[in-house]
């Protein structure tokens, strides 16, 4: 899986991928375990059984190469999951982190006015997603429409009660934004 249409069929794993391992399981009749976890074979064999086909070595090509670093096995390799953007209730045992004083949020323009009302909110996820760099907030923004970056005062947040947690792969995570934090967009 190394060339371009190799790319392409990888990015189409990754979606099923998302789809299954943080949304909806059933969709193939998989469970998944409190962590998150789903058993690498019990997976292989229903994707393949409604028509998805998938094998070791594809997954471990998707888990390698993913450009968000989306997945992970569990050490013995066994297991997989998704490391953050659940909808299904999931505890990633995520530790909580040393934070920097700012993190960025992006969004659409048309979503802002909300937003300064009632805060960031987790809508459908587990959490709020915030990034470490305006780079990945613009990105981020740019799925939604015309992108905008909000300025979040994190340690400010933090020092006043509120939590946060970093996925493994480098997301900043936490419950809501109530707007009095959020400082310039
Ligand atoms: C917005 C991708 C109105 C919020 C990315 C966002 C990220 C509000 C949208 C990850 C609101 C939710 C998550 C309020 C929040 N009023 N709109 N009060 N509070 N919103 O997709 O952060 O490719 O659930 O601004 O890289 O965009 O999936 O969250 O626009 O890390 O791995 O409601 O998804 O990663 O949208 O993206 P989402 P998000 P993956």
């Amino acid at each position: 899986m190394s060339s371009h249409t190799g790319k392409n069929k990888a990015t189409k794993i990754s979606k099923f991928l998302s789809l299954i391992l943080r949304h909806k399981p059933e969709t193939i009749g998989l469970t998944l375990d409190s962590q998150g976890w789903a058993e690498v074979d019990t997976l292989i064999d229903l994707a393949c059984q409604s028509g998805r086909y998938l094998n070791r070595s594809t997954l471990e090509y998707v888990v390698a190469n993913n450009d968000k670093k989306r997945f992970s096995f569990s050490e013995d390799k066994s297991k997989i999951r998704a490391n953050q953007g659940h909808s299904v209730t999931v505890d990633l045992a995520l530790i909580p982190q040393q934070l920097p004083k700012y993190l960025f949020h992006g969004t659409a323009t048309r979503f802002i006015d909300s937003i300064l009302r009632q805060g960031l909110l987790k809508q459908n996820r587990h959490h709020v997603h915030l990034s470490a760099t305006r780079q990945t907030a613009i990105a981020v923004g740019k799925r939604h429409g015309k992108p905008v970056v909000l300025k979040i005062q994190a340690r400010k947040m933090h020092d006043e009660g509120f939590k946060f947690f970093l996925s493994k792969n480098n997301v900043w995570l936490s419950d809501r934004v109530p707007p009095e934090y959020i400082i310039s967009y």
